[in-house]
């Protein structure tokens, strides 16, 4: 089989999502790291929307995050997606869900003012509520998105768990998942897995918060 070739930026969580499903099943592949603030020519000419990741195979090319994991993980053992066609879509949709947080947590570390990041917090504790009623009652001492089994699904919100923690390390204030004890399990679980904890660089907690804080943002200047 061809070697695939991930393209990357190193902070990027969607990036890393397709990191933790190589390294879940134990693929041999390359990863090539690019500026996003200087994208490459060559880039350009395969990444129809300009963002990472895009997965390349030989001459093929397959980008967004969700499409490059339902790939890898059909190609790829062990298979991480239900075989059920209702659980599958069902998390698929949890997917987009983890999309969205993603999208805000972003639009919150990134607030000029307080006024906006406190409004962006607002929005990720309400979807936090939506979430933590969706989920599975936790029975023993490792829990994920349907329970006990580690599905597509979870590669998707791990990122996200990250970055939160690396907030909540600087500041105990942006542990956001307090009041959801079943989040904060499944957070535990997901960031104690050995294909999360290696799907970053170890300069990334560092980094990210340098990226935050250049920005200028308000939380920047608490962090
Ligand atoms: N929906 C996309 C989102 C990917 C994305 O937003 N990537 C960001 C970096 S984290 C990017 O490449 N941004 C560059 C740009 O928008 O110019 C996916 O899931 O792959």
């Amino acid at each position: 089989m061809t070697k695939p070739v991930l393209v990357s930026f190193k902070l990027c969580p969607f990036v890393q999502r397709s990191v933790i499903n190589l390294l879940e099943k134990k693929v041999d592949y390359d990863i090539k790291y690019i500026d996003l603030t200087n994208k490459p020519e060559w880039f350009l000419k395969i990444s129809p929307f300009g963002k990472v990741p895009v997965l390349q195979i030989g001459d093929d090319v397959i980008f967004e995050s969700a499409v490059i994991n339902e790939y890898l993980d059909e190609t790829n053992t062990p298979a991480l997606h239900p075989t059920d066609p209702i659980q599958r879509a069902k998390h698929r949709s949890w997917t987009e869900f983890a999309s969205a947080l993603l999208v805000d947590q972003y639009g919150w570390t990134m607030a000029k003012e307080k006024i906006d990041s406190d409004k962006k917090r607002d929005e990720l504790l309400s979807k936090f509520k939506i979430l933590e009623a969706g989920l599975p009652t936790p029975t023993g001492s490792t829990f994920y998105f349907s329970g006990s089994k580690m599905h597509l699904v979870d590669t998707a919100f791990a990122p996200f768990f990250m970055r939160m923690q690396f907030l909540a390390d600087h500041n105990r204030e942006f542990y956001l998942l307090g009041d959801f004890p079943k989040i904060q399990k499944w957070s535990e679980t997901l960031l104690s897995l050995p294909s999360v904890k290696n799907s970053v660089l170890p300069e990334v907690p560092k980094e990210y918060l340098e990226f935050i804080k250049a920005h200028q943002s308000w939380m920047g200047g608490k962090l």
